[in-house]
């Protein structure tokens, strides 16, 4: 459930975990009866977690759709990330995926732990696939086979340029977002939005990955996965794995500042998606993961543990994003309350220190200018501060307790 010292240093945590454990224990229950669809489920459970849960909310066929489109990105994810399979072997794979998908009994053994499982029984995936409704079948038909035509050109080709950095993140999450608008819209209860709204959304979350990953990626056995942008790192080191370097920190923040800084572009364009929404379940399931996106930046930025471990936001925040994420108010709130933390995090000395300011206050102009701001209770960060002075008064009348014990029982003596 998250560990004691964070719980008590967070005691503001102790709820929406609990909520969590609780949401997490009855969507179990909620796994449907059939095979195939109950394999479907409990893999969704177990490789996506808290975001499982977001789905589990949406209307019951489109929340299928979901399912399925997640997985199927997944299993291609998988094919993609496994460094062990020969390029010979892999491009066709990847690019022939969007039709193993009509497959009953396809399937290729690769990836470790439940993605193996993922990838021996995607049979399960193909017969759940078939099943759902024409829409829903030429969305996920389509952005899987640009997808996988994606990956396929990137496997022989290195991020080198800015422009390549953006391409990459197209293919493998700006048509995520591409695809789930098509969803949206094939279920009814959608505007089919924009594509280059879609595709930024999409490109916010992978960029934070990216940038929250890069120890993971560049230790990858057997070959480093580098996704840096050439034109960005250069700027800063020699080769992409000199960021690790203890002798090289200051630079190695430099670059990560200048990596976070590149992802905030795409904050406008995500507000305004999420701003055009109407199907509340659906803004949600939108919501939740830009939210996280924001608040892993800002936990990375000018962060050295980047290149050292995980920076990842603490499972108690995740809880209370999870639990508090309603309407856009709450999203402008925490969209606001994250870019201030940014904000204060960025040293004049930094090379892009101009270029990230602007770039967040171009972000808390949008959210102030809603009007959210003034009619919000709190979030996040000001609620921490409000649970912390009850802490800080319980403990005062606690210690006052127990001084006026001790005091009693010494003049007793
Ligand atoms: C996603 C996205 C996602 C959700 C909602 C709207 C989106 C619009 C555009 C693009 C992507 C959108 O969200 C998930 C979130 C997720 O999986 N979180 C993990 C945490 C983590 O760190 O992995 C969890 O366990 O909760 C996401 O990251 N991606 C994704 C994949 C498929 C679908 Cl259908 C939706 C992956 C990616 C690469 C960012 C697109």
């Amino acid at each position: 459930m998250g560990s004691l010292g964070a719980i008590l240093k967070h005691p503001v945590d102790i709820y929406p975990l609990l909520k969590l454990k609780m949401a997490a224990k009855h969507a179990e229950k909620q796994i449907p009866p059939e095979p195939h669809w109950a394999f479907c489920y409990s893999m969704l459970h177990r490789v996506s977690r808290s975001f499982a849960l977001v789905i589990q909310q949406l209307d019951t066929e489109l929340r299928n759709a979901v399912c399925i489109f997640y997985l199927v990105l997944r299993a291609l994810d998988t094919v993609e990330d496994d460094t062990s399979i020969p390029t010979d072997v892999k491009v066709p794979i990847l690019i022939a995926f969007h039709r193993h998908i009509y497959d009953h009994d396809w399937h290729f053994s690769c990836g470790t732990k439940d993605y193996k499982v993922l990838m021996d029984q995607f049979h399960n995936v193909s017969n759940a696939f078939l099943e759902l409704g024409k829409g829903y079948h030429e969305a996920i038909e389509d952005i899987t086979k640009r997808m996988g035509a994606g990956m396929a050109k990137f496997i022989l080709k290195e991020v080198e340029s800015i422009d390549d950095y953006d391409e990459y993140c197209h293919y493998v999450a700006g048509l995520v977002g591409l695809g789930l608008s098509k969803l949206f819209h094939a279920s009814g209860l959608e505007d089919l939005a924009p594509d280059s709204l879609s595709n930024s959304m999409g490109l916010f979350l992978q960029k934070t990955n990216i940038i929250r990953d890069y120890l993971e990626d560049i230790n990858e056995i057997p070959k480093s996965r580098m996704f840096w942008p050439r034109e960005i790192w250069s700027k800063y080191v020699n080769k992409l794995e000199d960021l690790k370097h203890e002798g090289n920190s200051v630079k190695a923040v430099q670059c990560l500042n200048d990596m976070v800084t590149n992802a905030l572009i795409h904050m406008d364009d995500c507000l305004k998606y999420l701003s055009e929404l109407r199907d509340p379940a659906i803004f949600r399931f939108c919501a939740i993961p830009q939210i996280m996106a924001i608040g892993t930046l800002a936990m990375c930025y000018n962060n050295v543990n980047v290149f050292r471990g995980v920076v990842k936001m603490r499972r108690g925040l995740t809880a209370q994003v999870l639990h508090q994420t309603k309407t856009m108010d709450d999203v402008y709130g925490a969209f606001f309350d994250f870019s201030c933390m940014l904000k204060s995090k960025v040293d004049n000395s930094d090379p892009n220190a101009i270029k990230t300011l602007s770039r967040l206050e171009a972000a808390q102009k949008s959210c102030r200018e809603s009007g959210a701001l003034n009619k919000r209770k709190s979030y996040i960060i000001r609620n921490e501060a409000k649970y912390n002075s009850v802490l800080i008064v319980l403990l005062f009348v606690l210690l006052s307790i127990i001084f006026a014990y001790l005091s009693a029982n010494r003049s007793s003596y």
